[in-house]
């Protein structure tokens, strides 16, 4: 008789486990807001944050958001962009949709398949007389082509902005991410490596672009009754901003576990034949939060029969960002020959999987799970 098949991991393993700070003093910032009874609109916690991220980053200014779709859709707007502005497809969809949510055409442009970041040239060929913006993302946390972008963004009089969802506390050349472009966005959803349960920022150097993003968060209001600019409401709770003032105290344990669990995963992959662990520049400070594997042409396995046999064994592996926005529906109906300017992302769309990491997942997990990928077919 055969055995009754037993996953390797009893209980499910998530991508983007929830990294959690010291609970006591999460409780006791609460606490104090509820002592306070000042529960949201520039409070003390939001404040305060914002001033450590600014300091943290290096930048003049940091507008705490809910989250990190509304800080995009904030920052398009203060940044006046309109008609047509070129994005990557391999991304997450918010990207995309905080553009067309606002009547913002998104051209689509091609990625360099070994950092899995826009093209520069790609991005050339997209630019019409209706560009007036390129929104550049740090794609699992490795810089965009930021020099290059600029250099492209200069040329033709373009607005460029950086989609830093994945990039909290890395660097570009040893400067941190939130210096680059005319702002940067990020989010600090439950599932980043610093987060706010939801959130996000915008941080720039631009003290006018920084008000307007104040003002837009807070529905336009300067002071009581004064309405002097078109908004929304975009305000962090001051729960939120507890939340994350407690996990900025743990983000280097956060880091820490996620460099062990990459180096893990590097050696146990290192021979298995058909696979390629994304890198990550070592020069760089990078928070190392996706592992990103690439299942290559000649592994007699598919990328989905590994999934599958991943989550047979209960470790829930991710196909992000397939199949990439231009074919999912809003989008591929509006651009049906997408397909034909964007090979690479086409390509990468078939091939890529996320693994799980973070304080959730130790050396030995991240070992068991490559054991999986190496014989996807046994079990
Ligand atoms: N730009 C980029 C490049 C982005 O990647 C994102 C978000 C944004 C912009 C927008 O930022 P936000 O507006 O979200 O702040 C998740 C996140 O919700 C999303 O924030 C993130 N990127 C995206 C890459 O991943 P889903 O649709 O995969 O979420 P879901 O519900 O499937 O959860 C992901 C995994 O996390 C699951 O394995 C379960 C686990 N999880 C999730 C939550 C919320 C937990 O274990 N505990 C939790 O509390 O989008």
């Amino acid at each position: 008789m055969s055995q009754p098949f037993l996953p390797a991991f009893a209980s499910p393993l998530h991508v983007g486990r929830p990294n959690i700070g010291d609970r006591a003093a999460f409780l006791r910032r609460v606490e104090q807001i509820l002592d306070s009874c000042w529960l949201t609109n520039d409070g003390q916690m939001v404040c305060e944050l914002e001033a450590r991220i600014a300091a943290s980053l290096g930048v003049r200014h940091c507008v705490a958001v809910c989250n990190g779709t509304i800080a995009l859709a904030i920052a398009i707007r203060a940044l006046g962009l309109s008609g047509e502005v070129i994005v990557p497809s391999w991304t997450f969809v918010a990207t995309v949709h905080a553009l067309y949510w606002q009547g913002i055409i998104p051209v689509f442009a091609d990625i360099d398949p070994e950092t899995h970041n826009l093209s520069p040239d790609a991005v050339c060929r997209m630019v019409t007389p209706r560009t007036t913006g390129i929104i550049g993302v740090h794609l699992w946390g490795r810089p965009a082509p930021v020099d290059a972008l600029q250099s492209i963004a200069d040329e033709h009089g373009l607005k460029l902005m950086f989609d830093a969802a994945h990039a909290f506390g890395n660097t570009c050349k040893g400067r941190s991410i939130g210096n680059f472009g005319a702002c940067e966005v990020f989010s600090f959803h439950a599932t980043k490596a610093f987060n706010t349960m939801e959130g996000g920022a915008i941080v720039t150097h631009d003290d006018e672009l920084a008000e307007k993003a104040r003002l837009m968060r807070n529905f336009g209001f300067c002071g009581s009754d004064n309405v002097i600019h078109s908004g929304i409401n975009g305000k962090m709770t001051e729960v939120c901003a507890a939340f994350g003032l407690t996990n900025l105290d743990n983000l280097e344990n956060v880091l820490a576990a996620n460099r062990r669990n990459h180096a893990a995963y590097a050696e146990a992959l290192a021979d298995v034949p058909g696979v390629r662990l994304l890198t990550y520049d070592e020069r760089e400070r990078n928070n190392l939060q996706y592992v990103v594997l690439e299942v290559q042409e000649g592994n007699p396995a598919s990328r989905d029969e590994i999934i599958a046999a991943l989550h047979r064994n209960n470790v829930l592996a991710r196909k992000y960002f397939w199949p990439g926005v231009h074919a999912m529906r809003p989008y591929r109906e509006l651009f049906p020959h997408a397909v034909s300017t964007l090979p690479e992302t086409v390509k990468v769309a078939e091939r890529n999987i996320v693994l799980p990491t973070g304080m959730a997942v130790d050396a030995r997990m991240a070992g068991k799970i490559a054991a999986i990928i190496a014989r996807p077919r046994h079990g």
